[in-house]
């Protein structure tokens, strides 16, 4: 694996769904410790992150993972970074599935619902 060569930084913002998938995918294939996890858990620690990271992307969005000079920003394409470095395969996971298919799933119909009615309002 080159995970470890590459020194990936974890970009993440507290309470932020996605950023727990990510999370919970590393922690339970065992990986969460190759990676440099940066939190941002205020409204300060938000700004300074996004000032750092927003040279880099046309917009910032979390979770971000940085290797080396490149920036991914799709929670589900970071994952399968891993994967394709040789981690396991999300199905292969119990917690991380218990998450997606659960509260992920409840979360994200929850955020269509808000957008939709706020669009109605
Ligand atoms: N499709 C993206 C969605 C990520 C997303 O919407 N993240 C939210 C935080 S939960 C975000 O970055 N919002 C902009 C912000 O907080 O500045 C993914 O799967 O990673």
């Amino acid at each position: 694996m080159s995970l470890i060569s590459e020194n990936p930084v974890l970009f993440v913002k507290h309470g932020c769904p996605f950023c727990l998938k990510v999370r919970l995918y590393l922690l339970e294939a065992g990986l969460i410790d190759t990676v440099t996890l940066r939190e941002s858990r205020s409204p300060e620690e938000e700004d300074a992150m996004k000032a750092e990271l927003s040279p880099h992307l046309a917009k910032v969005s979390y979770p971000t993972l940085r290797l080396g000079d490149t920036y991914m920003t799709e929670s589900d394409d970071i994952i399968a970074h891993f994967v394709k470095e040789g981690g396991p395969a999300p199905a292969q996971l119990p917690t991380f599935q218990a998450y997606v298919d659960g509260p992920f799933k409840q979360l994200l119909a929850l955020y269509k619902e808000n957008a939709e009615l706020k669009q109605g309002a």
